[in-house]
């Protein structure tokens, strides 16, 4: 499927040194993955040529009738999974669909709870270098400092004192599952709507592996490539026709339509023009992938091997933040090692290991520096490893970062790095 490239030295010779990258190096990083062929091919087909501003049976474009065909296979099959009633696949990305949330539901100023971006969460959660920090007015939630734990407590508290019109459950670095009723409870008690960006954890949810927030939040967001293994996207679902806050006094069967509609126009064209049918349609095939019993078996081997990974570092003497994962990810505190989140990442880089640095809760360090590194399973588990091949990654791990000022340690351990990929195939044919 890259034999017309070929054509284009410059540009095959970027894409054979990243098709190298990824089959010789151990991928980490938690929000990665790889996916099937089936995805490239429908990501790279001739659907990427259509406009078609609107939704199925209403665009402003002709010659809708086929790519009308494949977002309405992408909504049936994303509904299916996670028992929605109403689904958005238009969002180019997580950030998009949490930002057609926002304006649906918030004018600019409105207060609203999100976790700290320092303490697990994410950019449009409140950062105020994002829009959701910029146009609104967030205040951030934190883990306990001993627990490293979720505080449903200070949520109420903060909840209480600052009256937000939206909670938002769901971050990029927690490790632990998120207790949605009792967040809708704490929603429910000031008023506020309940929106969940589940894009971590999606594919162990949609597996039933952890809690739903379907059921309990009033919205739901997701990214399409994290663990549910899909093209790069976003997604935008509500559960059923919850009661509304803010007593608007529509039928209730009515609620969920004109919520739906309102979405809808917020992506487009509140924010966005045409969408990626291409992607659309790749996010299709992908959900269908979702939906077979073997990504039950895929998302199993995900969390036992976060898990393992994170009990073998623990062995080694790493700390991770909350002592352990529920999920596909967690969080290593290297205060202990004497060696910095920055520090860490190019070690392992040139160790052929990619992770990212990150901030632990309450780190003292900017976060270009950190004291962290998150790791994350679902990329290696694609490739077929198990719990056994954890243990030795660890080791991998450990080497890098105790000679982490040695190159030719380092050097060794990504050699020894590129031959245990070997064993391990990647787009074998990808450049056939
Ligand atoms: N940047 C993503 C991550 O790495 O978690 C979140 O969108």
């Amino acid at each position: 499927m890259t034999r017309h490239l070929k054509n284009d030295s410059e540009i095959f010779e970027v894409l054979k040194l990243e098709t190298g990258r990824l089959q010789t190096n151990l991928e980490l990083i938690a929000s990665e993955n790889f996916v099937s062929p089936a995805v490239l091919e429908a990501a790279g087909s001739i659907l990427t040529n259509k406009y078609a501003e609107g939704y199925p049976g209403k665009r402003y474009y002709g010659g809708c009738e086929f790519v009308d065909m494949a977002e309405e296979l992408a909504r049936t099959r994303l509904k299916a999974i996670y028992n929605a009633e109403y689904v958005n696949v238009q969002p180019h990305s997580g950030s998009q669909a949490n930002m057609a949330v926002f304006m649906t539901l918030l004018k600019p100023g409105d207060n609203f709870l999100g976790l700290s971006l320092a303490h697990g969460g994410h950019l449009t959660h409140g950062s105020l270098v994002n829009f959701s920090g910029q146009l609104y007015k967030p205040t951030g939630y934190t883990l306990n400092k001993e627990t490293g734990l979720l505080d449903y407590d200070q949520i109420q508290t903060l909840a209480n004192q600052g009256k937000p019109k939206l909670i938002i459950a769901g971050g990029s670095a927690y490790s632990r599952d998120w207790d949605y009723k009792r967040l809708r409870e704490i929603a429910d008690s000031v008023g506020a709507f309940l929106l969940c960006d589940m894009a971590h954890p999606a594919g162990l949810i949609a597996k039933g592996l952890l809690n739903s927030p379907l059921g309990y939040c009033h919205f739901v967001t997701s990214t399409t490539h994290k663990t549910l293994r899909g093209p790069r996207g976003g997604v935008i679902l509500m559960g059923k026709d919850f009661e509304n806050p803010f007593g608007i006094t529509t039928p209730k069967g009515d609620r969920l339509k004109m919520m739906s509609e309102l979405l809808d126009s917020a992506v487009m064209p509140g924010i966005q023009g045409g969408p990626l049918m291409h992607i659309i349609m790749a996010k299709a095939v992908a959900f269908g992938e979702v939906l077979q019993d073997s990504f039950g078996v895929y998302t199993k081997r995900v969390v036992a091997n976060s898990r393992r990974l994170a009990a073998s570092l623990t062995t080694l003497g790493y700390n991770i933040v909350s002592g352990g994962t529920d999920n596909h990810l967690m969080l290593i505190d290297l205060s202990n090692k004497n060696v910095t989140g920055k520090q860490a990442e190019i070690a392992l880089g040139e160790a052929g290991i990619t992770v990212n640095k990150n901030m632990v809760p309450y780190d003292s360090r900017s976060p270009f520096v950190t004291s962290g590194i998150r790791i994350g399973t679902p990329a290696v588990t694609t490739r077929g490893m198990n719990e056994g091949e954890m243990e030795a990654i660890a080791g991998f791990i450990n080497d890098a970062i105790v000679n982490y000022t040695d190159s030719a340690k380092l050097s060794s351990v990504k050699s020894a790095v590129a031959l245990f990929c070997k064993s391990f195939p990647l787009y074998a044919d990808y450049l056939g």
